[in-house]
């Protein structure tokens, strides 16, 4: 079930759209779930969301545009058996596509899939924020002798590059309060009664900017389709204000959207997760 085959594509677009030279866009399918804690079956998530993607109008009414007119290619799955393996081969071919000057949307998975992803960016880019929406930390120092286990994925960033916002956390294990930056996280709960915060997270963020979007940020109610869904998340057009703001005021380089879960009896979050990446694309080629 994990396998992409043509003709699924994002977007479900024509050949005139998909073609490698002519598109502007990469999308990364990392059908990878080993370290899963709860509930398995993110490893279907990539092929769930690019087949809702076949069902989408293509005309973005809020930007008044149609992205996808800018080429928009699917790539084969990185397959993988571990997470060495996984890192290194997510890191190759995100850096082969930001070489070919694609901008790149890696598909997970689960979210150690963003690790190889949001070190290409790192390594390419300077001056570089990571926006980091999630219902979780994932800044444990390891998880069942994994250092590359889901929970330790932006611990494992942060190394790389410090420079990390989050937001939309509500859950946390304690030994993960000494490695963030208060001043540098967005609590659910504490944007649930703010209307000032998108501006204040504005102004934290250096000019280029790699989003990485663990889907268990949303509210369960709108999508429970993740492994770890948990109470008090964040909805559409709250994300979505959020997205377009940054979008036009830094450079968006690159993204992840991960931890999709598909559920065959409700495929409805599936269709969200598909159109939340193709907002993505709207507002950063819109601008
Ligand atoms: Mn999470």
């Amino acid at each position: 079930m994990s396998e992409v085959k043509p003709p699924y594509n994002f977007g479900g677009l024509s050949e005139e759209f998909t073609d490698y030279q002519k598109a502007q866009v990469a999308v990364v399918p990392v059908p990878f779930d080993l370290t899963t804690s709860w509930m398995s079956g993110t490893r279907h998530g990539p092929k769930a969301l690019i087949e809702a993607s076949g069902y989408m109008e293509l005309y973005d009414i809020e930007t008044k545009s149609e992205v996808y007119r800018k080429g928009i290619f699917t790539d084969e799955n990185v397959e993988a058996k571990n997470s060495d393996e996984l890192n290194q081969r997510v890191h190759e071919r995100v850096l082969k596509h930001l070489g070919a000057k694609k901008f790149v949307v890696t598909l997970g998975g689960e979210h150690s899939a963003s690790y190889g992803a949001a070190k290409a960016h790192i390594e390419q880019f300077q001056k570089l924020s990571i926006l980091h929406l999630d219902a979780h930390t994932d800044r444990r120092e390891e998880l069942e002798d994994n250092k590359f286990s889901h929970a330790c994925t932006l611990r494992r960033i942060s190394e790389l590059n410090s420079d990390i916002v989050s937001v939309g956390i509500r859950s946390l294990d304690i030994s993960e309060l000494q490695y963030l930056d208060k001043k540098k996280v967005f609590y659910a709960e504490d944007i649930f009664h703010s209307t000032g915060w998108v501006k204040d997270l504005i102004k934290l963020l250096q000019p280029n900017v790699y989003l990485t979007f663990d889907l268990d940020v949303f509210d369960p109610a709108i999508m429970p389709s993740t492994g770890t869904p948990e109470p008090g998340g964040m909805y559409w057009y709250q994300v979505l204000r959020l997205l377009k703001e940054v979008c036009s005021a830094h450079n968006l380089v690159g993204c992840d959207v991960v931890e999709l879960s598909p559920n065959e009896q409700n495929k409805g979050p599936d269709f969200l997760a598909a159109k939340l990446v193709y907002k993505i694309l709207s507002y950063k080629f819109a601008s």
